[in-house]
This record gives C-alpha cells, sequence and structure tokens, in this order.
C-alpha cells in the first residue's frame, strides 16, 4: 500500500489499494463523519484512490447538508481571497503563478517599500491595474452578489480587485482597500480620505496628491499597517454568524485568517472552497476541495431545489 501520489497532504490520508473494500471503507467512514459534524475533506477534483462514484456520493452527500444548513440558516457570511478571482485572469498572491513568486512583498508591498523607490512600486501596480481592467466576475463573484441581496447575507473580500463590487454585491466589507483608489502618502489633511480614480494608464507617474502635490499612494493596506478599524469591526461582527464560509484564500494572512475560528468558536458550521488545503483545512467543518467557480454554483443551484 502506498501514499496517495496526487494528494499526499493533510487532507488526503487515503492510502492507495488494490482492496476495493478497503476504499470502500474509508468512503463509508467519511460518510459517517460527515453524518456526524466533524471536520471533512471532500474532493471536488477526481482522487486517484477513490473511486470516481464514491467521490460523487461524498461530494453531493457534503453539498446538499451545506445547502440545507444554508437555507434554514438566519446569517451566512462569506469571506474571500485572491482564489475567487483566479478564473477571472487575475493572479493569486502565493499559488504557482502567483505575484509573490515574481516580486518579494517587501519589496514592493509595504511603506518603507513605496517610500525607498515610489516608481518601481507604483510600476507594478499600473500593471496589476492594467490587468484587472480587462477582467469580468466570474460565477463565483456572480452566486456571491445574488446572495448579498438577501438580509442576513454579509461579504467580507481581502480582493483589491473590486470585481466583487462590479458583479453587483451589497454591503460588501473590503478589508485590504481597492487598487481602484488612491490616497495621499504622507498624508496631507485633505488626502488621507481616498479617491477613486480608474483611468487607466493614469495620466502621471507616479502619480500625485490634487491636496498637498506630494505623492499619491494606492489606497490598499501593505503589510505592518493596520487595517481600518471599522472595516475591521464590521467584518468581526459578520463573524457572529451561523455559516461562515471562507472561499479562496490561503488563510496566512491576518487578521482576515483569524475570522474562521472567530466564527467557529462563536458556534457557526465552518466551510472552506479552496482548489487546495490550507492552514485553515484541519480547523473547519467542511473542507470542499475544488474551484469556487464551480462550487458556489452547485450550491445556488441546490438551494434552489430545496425551495
Ligand atoms: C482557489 C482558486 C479557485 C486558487 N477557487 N480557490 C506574525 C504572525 C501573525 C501576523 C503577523 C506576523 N508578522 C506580521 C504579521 C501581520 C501581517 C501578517 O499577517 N503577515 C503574515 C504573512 C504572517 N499582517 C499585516 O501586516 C496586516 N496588518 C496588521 O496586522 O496590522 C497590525 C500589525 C502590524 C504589524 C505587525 C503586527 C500586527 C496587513 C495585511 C495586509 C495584506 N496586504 C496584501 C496586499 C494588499 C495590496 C495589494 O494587493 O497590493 O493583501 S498581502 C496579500 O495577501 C493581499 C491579500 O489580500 C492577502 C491574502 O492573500 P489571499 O487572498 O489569501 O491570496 P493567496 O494568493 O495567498 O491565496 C489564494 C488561494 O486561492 C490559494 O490558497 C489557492 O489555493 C486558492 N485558489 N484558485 C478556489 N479557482
Ligand atoms: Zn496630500
Amino acid at each position: 500500500m502506498g501514499r496517495c501520489a496526487q494528494r499526499d497532504g493533510v487532507a488526503c490520508s487515503h492510502r492507495r489499494s488494490d482492496d476495493l473494500q478497503l476504499r470502500r471503507c474509508r468512503v463509508d467512514e467519511q460518510l459517517s463523519q460527515l453524518a456526524h459534524e466533524a471536520p471533512i475533506a471532500v474532493f471536488l477534483e477526481e482522487c486517484c484512490c477513490v473511486e470516481a462514484s464514491h467521490t460523487q456520493i461524498m461530494t453531493d452527500t457534503a453539498l446538499a447538508d451545506l445547502a440545507s444548513r444554508m437555507a434554514t440558516a438566519r446569517r451566512v457570511t462569506a469571506m474571500t481571497g485572491a482564489g475567487v478571482s483566479a478564473a477571472s485572469g487575475v493572479p493569486t498572491f502565493r499559488g504557482a503563478d502567483g505575484l509573490w513568486r515574481r516580486y518579494r512583498p517587501e519589496d514592493l508591498a509595504t511603506p518603507v517599500a513605496f517610500a525607498h523607490d515610489p516608481s518601481l512600486v507604483w510600476e507594478w501596480y499600473a500593471w496589476r491595474r492594467e490587468q484587472v481592467a480587462a477582467c469580468r466576475p466570474n460565477a463565483a463573484h456572480n452566486v456571491l452578489a445574488r446572495w448579498s441581496q438577501h438580509d442576513g447575507f454579509r461579504l467580507i473580500t481581502q480582493n483589491v480587485d473590486d470585481l466583487h463590487g462590479r458583479a453587483g454585491t451589497r454591503g460588501l466589507v473590503r478589508l485590504h482597500g481597492s487598487i481602484w483608489e488612491l490616497k495621499c502618502f504622507k498624508p496631507c489633511a485633505n488626502g488621507e480620505r481616498p479617491w477613486r480614480d480608474e483611468r487607466v494608464p493614469l495620466p502621471e507617474q507616479p502619480p500625485l496628491c490634487p491636496h498637498c502635490g506630494g505623492l499619491a499612494r494606492p489606497a490598499v493596506v501593505w503589510f505592518g499597517e493596520s487595517l481600518d478599524s471599522a472595516v475591521v469591526d464590521r467584518a468581526f461582527e459578520a463573524t457572529t454568524c451561523d455559516v461562515f464560509l471562507t472561499i479562496g484564500t490561503s488563510a496566512v494572512v491576518y487578521p482576515a485568517a483569524g475570522f474562521v475560528d472567530e466564527a467557529r468558536a462563536k458556534g457557526a458550521f465552518t466551510v472552506e472552497i479552496n482548489t487546495e488545503t490550507t492552514p485553515a483545512s484541519s480547523c473547519v467543518d467542511l473542507s470542499l476541495i475544488g474551484p469556487a467557480e464551480e462550487i458556489l454554483p452547485s450550491i445556488e443551484q441546490l438551494l434552489a431545489e430545496s425551495k
């Protein structure tokens, strides 16, 4: 018996075996875990060591259970990260093609880096603004935008691309700001409040503060900077809910990474949707391994059928 080559990680403890009965037992075991609400990982991509039909049963059961919880929940909160925009063509930060693979964050996403070389940092942001401008919201953004029309649904995002907004999301909590907003770097009295500028390219590089003529910066939250306290309060308040979904985030950047634990500690049923396992995977009640742009429409479909 060898380890599953495809997923030799925390969430996949399956062992390769020619013994079909053993494989069945493992699936049965996971199904019964689900019934008893123990943490469980469900792979929506085919796993080499579980028969496809069994993987499908696990997936269907997990999704049906989640949909029924969401249908009866008074409050549902979702928190998203860069993975939600991956299908739109926006690079993630830490994946194989992630932004941090080509640039060191400490070179680009800190106030010290900006003070040291504002032109370099603005070059990076100008490139990203150009890239995001050509992207459209995908099925994941669209499902979340439709859910946001219901009272009791909250969406917190770490993303700065504004694709949730463009999909029509209501009451969005943006933890890390927006690349479409600028503020004064100093900041001067009037330049502390961000202003919106969606021009691509910006007419001046680096752009200047219209109030004091000093350097303007992207109105995003860099490493070592505090998040807006009112925004954090809203996000924290949203962790009081019946179901909390953490979607497409590597769950390593705080304070965002702590919200799922906070929600679980307050009694929420916690769910992760991600193409890979993360530090959150072993802590949530249900870990759905697969693309958000496929899983969210499946959940939406099940919710519609349950009406
Ligand atoms: C899919 C998919 C598909 C792919 N479907 N899934 C030591 C311990 C604890 C904390 C700290 C510490 N040292 C310092 C800190 C604090 C620091 C921190 O957390 N650092 C950690 C890295 C350790 N945090 C801060 O500094 C924050 N401020 C703060 O805490 O203030 C108080 C304080 C200050 C100083 C010291 C201590 C406290 C500020 C954080 C700001 C983060 N800013 C950035 C840049 C924003 C601007 C910009 O974009 O340019 O925000 S960093 C970057 O990471 C960006 C993101 O919002 C954030 C999170 O990334 P995300 O969204 O999770 O993306 P990825 O790429 O990491 O993951 C994508 C995931 O999607 C992957 O898992 C894929 O598998 C998955 N995926 N396709 C579903 N189709
Ligand atoms: Zn200014």
